[in-house]
């Protein structure tokens, strides 16, 4: 028997920008005990920053329908995207209302869903950090990974604060201690709590503001002296990838910060090839990082 289960949350970056790192998770987490569980027919969850600020409704019917989904197969779900996990879990937390539930379920009669509010949504952090426990990925690790990383965690990981299982936004660890149990040591560097730019529509009403704050938080972690940046997050992943590729391009910079999601990380500690990662589909060179490991794609 498998130790854990869920429905699988993809969100719409993954499968249409990063289906590497949809590939890596799903190498990692069965020496976990993890089984990962499809969700046919899901949606947008729909985008917090975006969706929600439109039409409270239309997000909240939206989000109630893939929580449907999920609990018609019993299980809870897992998400790799901040962004989707903010969703989720403000739309399971709005659903625990009658009332709202009730209005909910009207809006969703024509799609042969109807939700219950039985079950929550995890982000990967939470899964790892308190559902597998730090022990068992501990185990899986045979080949620690010796390099310096800054770690972006992202703004829909911690806020708000009071429906999230860590409840506290200030100084949050858990990704440098899921980091530092692989090998890895996690420096700090200026601007850490810092939005990445992406979120909100930002990346995608002003690229050039956007690219900005990528610009300011690479050149922080430059001056830590860092191998690589981790991140739990897709968006932030591709922000950062195709944001310092953006500022090359265009002002000639030569900024090369390696970006790794968490789990391309782990796959790499627990002996899977760089190329099984996906680290040969960056924008930005994995190479350099890989060098320092004593590995090459
Ligand atoms: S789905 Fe549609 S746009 Fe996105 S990836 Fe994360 S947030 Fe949810
Ligand atoms: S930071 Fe600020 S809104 Fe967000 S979570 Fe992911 S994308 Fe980057
Ligand atoms: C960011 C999601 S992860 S959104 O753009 O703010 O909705």
């Amino acid at each position: 028997m498998v130790k854990h289960r869920y429905s699988f949350f993809l969100g719409c970056v993954i499968p249409n920008r990063l289906p590497q790192i949809e590939a890596a998770t799903r190498l990692v987490v069965p020496k976990l005990d993890i089984e990962l569980v499809e969700m046919k027919g899901a949606s947008c969850c729909p985008a917090p920053g975006v969706i929600k600020s439109f039409d409270i409704d239309t997000w909240l019917a939206l989000t109630a329908r893939n929580i449907a989904l999920s609990e018609e197969n019993g299980l809870d779900i897992l998400v790799l995207c901040n962004g989707c996990y903010g969703t989720l879990i403000a739309g399971v937390a709005g659903l625990k209302d009658p009332d709202t539930r009730k209005r909910v379920n009207k809006i969703l009669k024509g799609t042969g869903h109807q939700v219950k509010g039985t079950i929550t949504a995890k982000h990967l952090v939470e899964v790892l950090y308190m559902d597998v426990g730090k022990e068992a990925i501990e185990e899986t690790v045979v080949n620690p990974i010796d390099a310096r990383f800054a770690i972006h965690v992202g703004c829909h990981l911690l806020k708000p604060a009071d429906i999230r299982p860590w409840g506290f936004v200030e100084d949050f660890m858990l990704v440098d201690e899921l980091v530092e149990l692989v090998g890895g040591t996690t420096v700090d560097y200026k601007l850490k709590d810092m939005c990445c730019g992406a979120g909100g529509g930002l990346r995608s009403a002003e690229l050039e503001v956007s690219n900005d704050m990528v610009r300011e938080k690479i050149e922080a972690m430059q001056r830590a002296k860092v191998d690589a940046l981790v991140n739990v997050c897709n968006f932030c992943h591709l922000q950062f990838d195709v944001g310092q590729m953006q500022l090359n391009n265009q002002y000639g910079t030569d900024y090369q910060v390696p970006v790794l999601y968490y789990t391309q990380l782990l796959g790499l500690a627990q002996g899977f090839t760089p190329k099984q990662m996906g680290l040969d589909k960056h924008y930005i060179s994995t190479k350099p990082f890989l060098e320092k490991i004593g590995m090459s794609v």
